[in-house]
C-alpha cells in the first residue's frame, strides 16, 4: 500500500508530532500526568489516525524506529516544561517490546532528556503483557529503574483477572467500554466499581479512561474515584499548549 511507504519517510519529513493528553487527580485536584499520543499530517491524505498506521508499522522494524521517536520527543517535551512533578506516559507496541530493544531504547531517552524515571510511564496493552512471558524480565528491569508500567485498555480482552498478581506493573488504564451505561444502568456501575476496586486492592494506580459527560465524572467522585482521563477533562493538545493546559485545575 502506497501509505505504508509513505509511513517510512514521514519521520524523516517531519509529518509526525505528538500530542498530550492529560490525566487528572480528583483528590489532589490537578494534572498529574500526560499521554503522549501519535499524529500523522498526511501530505495528501490529511490527518491519519493511529488506529490505521501503527498496525501498519506494526508490520515490520518501522514500529520501533517510530516508538524510539515518541520516547525522546515526549520525555523531552515534559522535561523542558519546567513542571518536575508532570509524569508523561508512552504507548509502546508489541513489536517494540518484542524486539530486545525497549531498555536501551528507554535509558537513551530518559538519558537525552534528563527526565527521571519516575515521570515515566509505558502503556502497554493486555494482549502484549500476556502473550510475551519473556518481557517480563526486562519489564522488571525498567521498574528497577523507577520506570512505571500501566495495562492499557484493560478489561477488553479475554485474559483472565489472574495474570494481574504476577506482572511487574503499576498503573490500570481502564477501558472506556466500562463507563458505558454507567449513567442508566446500576449493574454497568457495579462492573465498574468492581474494576476500580480490583485495581486499586492490589496496590495499583487506577486510571479511568474516555470519560465525557459531567454526569460519569460524578459518579466516579461518588465511588471515591480518583485518577481521570478524557474528553470531558481535557482533549489531547499541541506541545505548545501544554503548560497551560497542564496547569489548569480541572
Ligand atoms: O490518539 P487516538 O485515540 O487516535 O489513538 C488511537 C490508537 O493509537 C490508540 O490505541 C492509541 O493507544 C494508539 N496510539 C496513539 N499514539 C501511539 C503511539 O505513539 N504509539 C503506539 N504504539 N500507539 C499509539
Ligand atoms: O488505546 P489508548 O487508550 O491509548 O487510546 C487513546 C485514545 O483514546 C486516543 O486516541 C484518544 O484520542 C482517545 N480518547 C481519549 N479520551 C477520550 C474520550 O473521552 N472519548 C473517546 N471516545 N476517546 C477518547
Ligand atoms: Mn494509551
Ligand atoms: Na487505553
Amino acid at each position: 500500500e502506497a501509505l505504508r511507504s509513505d509511513l517510512a519517510q514521514a519521520l524523516d519529513r517531519g509529518e509526525l508530532r505528538l500530542v498530550y493528553q492529560p490525566v487528572v487527580d480528583l483528590a489532589l485536584q490537578k494534572v498529574v500526568s500526560v499521554e503522549a499520543l501519535l499524529r500523522w499530517q498526511h501530505p495528501t491524505w490529511g490527518a491519519v489516525s493511529p488506529a490505521e498506521f501503527v498496525p501498519l508499522a506494526e508490520e515490520s522494524a518501522l514500529v520501533t524506529e517510530l516508538g524510539r521517536w515518541v520516547m525522546h520527543t515526549a520525555t523531552a517535551a515534559i522535561a523542558d516544561l519546567g513542571r518536575p512533578d508532570l509524569c508523561v506516559a508512552v504507548n509502546v507496541a508489541a513489536r517494540h517490546v518484542r524486539s530486545g530493544q525497549l531498555l536501551t531504547d528507554v535509558s537513551d531517552a530518559l538519558a537525552a532528556s534528563g527526565l527521571a524515571p519516575q515521570r515515566l510511564v509505558l502503556e502497554l496493552t493486555e494482549s502484549v503483557l500476556l502473550d510475551e512471558a519473556h518481557v517480563t524480565d526486562e519489564l522488571a528491569a525498567l521498574r528497577r529503574m523507577g520506570v512505571r508500567i500501566a495495562v492499557d485498555d484493560f478489561g477488553t480482552g479475554w485474559s483472565s483477572l489472574a495474570y494481574l498478581v504476577g506482572l511487574p506493573i503499576d498503573v490500570l488504564k481502564m477501558d472506556r467500554a466500562f463507563l458505558a451505561s454507567v449513567e442508566t444502568d446500576p449493574r454497568h456501575q457495579a462492573l465498574c466499581r468492581s474494576v476500580l476496586h480490583l485495581g486499586t486492592s492490589l496496590g495499583l494506580d487506577v486510571v479511568v479512561e474516555g470519560v465525557e459527560t459531567p454526569r460519569e465524572l460524578q459518579l466516579l467522585r461518588d465511588m471515591g474515584h480518583r485518577f481521570v482521563q478524557g474528553f470531558l477533562l481535557a482533549r489531547p493538545t499541541e506541545v505548545t499548549a501544554l503548560a497551560e493546559v497542564a496547569a489548569a485545575v480541572p
